[in-house]
């Protein structure tokens, strides 16, 4: 049937008018792809394993390149993130990749924690982003999303079972990213032995609650496919950036004593399964659900936390203004209500540091006037001494006059008498002295 002839309705009420003749709006498509080639893509991988497990050498596998890595030590004191964005370019087709590999998971004796570091780097991406979109002027055309669209986690080839890190880590990430789950390493498992570890770990995931990624199955040209790749997961990958050569073509293998593991053959292992999935049919849908239901969460738990809500308490919808303005009245009556009893405070403070000055000032106004009477007792006491003291010295001199009245009295007596017996002598020289 001709584009043309028929007019979809678009929407209640609308009418289905027939087209007479070519419009061009079916242009549309290409106009889109030709924007977004334009534009270019973005997509963000987290790589979530244990250290040596083959997180960097699969990212070199799937996008055929080698990205700078530097295998990571045991001895990290926690788990840390490491993000790198690089530019690739396949055609005309620009895609700014950017992985992110934790550091350091599970080397510590206490794992208790080691999911934080995961959350808390996921959560800032939303935040950053969350933050641009409630900006006045806003340049998300040209803002580089950094959110992850899809998370590898990297399970260990143990044969047994998910280790209860995996376990936690998992159902904490759940509702924040899009979990492929992938079996490291699985040319370390036998065949028979990879068959039942897939079973038990999905069985293990179903009973714990941890939701991993589906491929959506409602787009009828892939839904096959991605229903059928749904049943394979996790996915037991093997990672090589080696080429061997196997008949007359290079391929990528690890190559061992009794055997060559090749990558891309789907009898060795389920890589090339991964790379369809991941990058080639289901890049756009990890993008969309990224947006639509992990950072939608975040985006609404964050603004519920922040009192935003869209109806009220008569389920009435409320808009995002009148909530604001709610908002900000309630915080204004509680800046009023503080800014009083800020106030009655001060007043009580100020009542007390007064009532604490006046006791110290009589306090200081006793002491004054008991160290006045104190002075006035001690002052009264040394003149009565001075009087006392003049009174004996008085007295002294008195009794000093009299004696120096007496004494000369005395020496005059004593003179005449000397004169009188000189007299005497002379008249008598026969007299004796004494
Ligand atoms: N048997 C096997 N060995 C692999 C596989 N992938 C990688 N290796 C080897 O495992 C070792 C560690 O690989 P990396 O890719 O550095 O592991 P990683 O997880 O990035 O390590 P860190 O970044 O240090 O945590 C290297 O010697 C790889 O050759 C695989 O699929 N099977
Ligand atoms: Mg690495």
């Amino acid at each position: 049937m001709a584009a043309t002839e028929i007019a979809r309705q678009s929407g209640e009420g609308a009418r289905a008018v027939p087209l007479s003749g070519h419009v061009g709006f079916d242009s549309m498509p290409d106009q889109l792809v030709n924007k977004s080639v334009n534009h270019g893509f973005c997509f963000n991988i987290l790589c979530v394993g244990e250290t040596g497990l083959g997180k960097s050498t699969l990212m070199d596998t799937l996008f055929n390149t080698k990205f700078e890595g530097e295998p990571t030590q045991h001895n990290q004191p926690g788990v840390q993130l490491k993000s790198n964005t690089y530019e690739l370019q396949e055609s005309n087709v620009r895609l700014k990749l950017t992985i992110v590999n934790t550091v350091g998971f599970g080397d510590q004796i206490n794992k208790e924690d080691s999911y934080k570091s995961i959350v808390e780097f996921i959560d800032t991406q939303f935040e950053a982003y969350l933050q641009e979109e409630l900006k006045i002027k806003r340049t998300l055309h040209s803002y580089h999303d950094s959110r992850i669209h899809a998370c590898l986690y990297f399970i260990a080839p143990t044969g047994h079972s998910l280790k209860s890190l995996d376990l936690v880590t998992m159902k904490k990430l759940d509702s924040k990213v899009n979990i492929i789950p992938v079996i490291a390493k699985s040319d370390a498992i036998s065949k028979s032995e990879l068959a039942k570890f897939k079973i038990k770990i999905t069985s293990e995931l179903v009973s714990n609650g941890v939701q991993i990624y589906q491929f959506p199955t409602d787009d009828e040209t892939v839904a096959e496919i991605n229903s059928t790749m749904n049943g394979h997961l996790p996915f037991a990958v093997v990672g090589s950036t080696e080429e061997v050569k196997i008949g007359n073509k290079m391929v990528k293998a690890r190559q061992y004593p009794w055997g060559t593991v090749q990558v891309e053959n789907e009898n060795h292992c389920d890589f090339v399964k991964l790379r369809e999935m991941l990058i080639r049919v289901n890049m756009e849908d990890l993008r969309e659900q990224t947006h639509t239901r992990h950072y939608e969460l975040y985006r609404r738990c964050k603004l519920e936390e922040m009192g935003f809500k869209d109806t009220d308490p008569d389920s009435k919808p409320f808009s995002l203004q009148e909530t604001y303005e709610a908002k900000r009245n309630e915080f204004m009556g509680e800046l009023q209500k503080k800014e009083e009893e800020m106030r009655q405070m001060f007043v009580q403070r100020v009542k007390e540091k007064e009532a604490e000055l006046k006791e110290a000032e009589k306090e200081l106004h006793e002491k004054f006037d008991r160290l006045k009477k104190l002075h006035q007792d001690e002052k009264k006491k040394l003149e009565d001494k001075k009087k006392a003291l003049d009174d004996e010295l008085n007295i002294f001199k008195q009794k000093k006059t009299a004696a120096e009245l007496l004494q000369s009295q005395a020496q005059q007596a004593g003179s005449s008498t000397t004169l009188k017996r000189d007299k005497e002598r002379k008249n008598n020289p026969w007299l004796c002295t004494e």
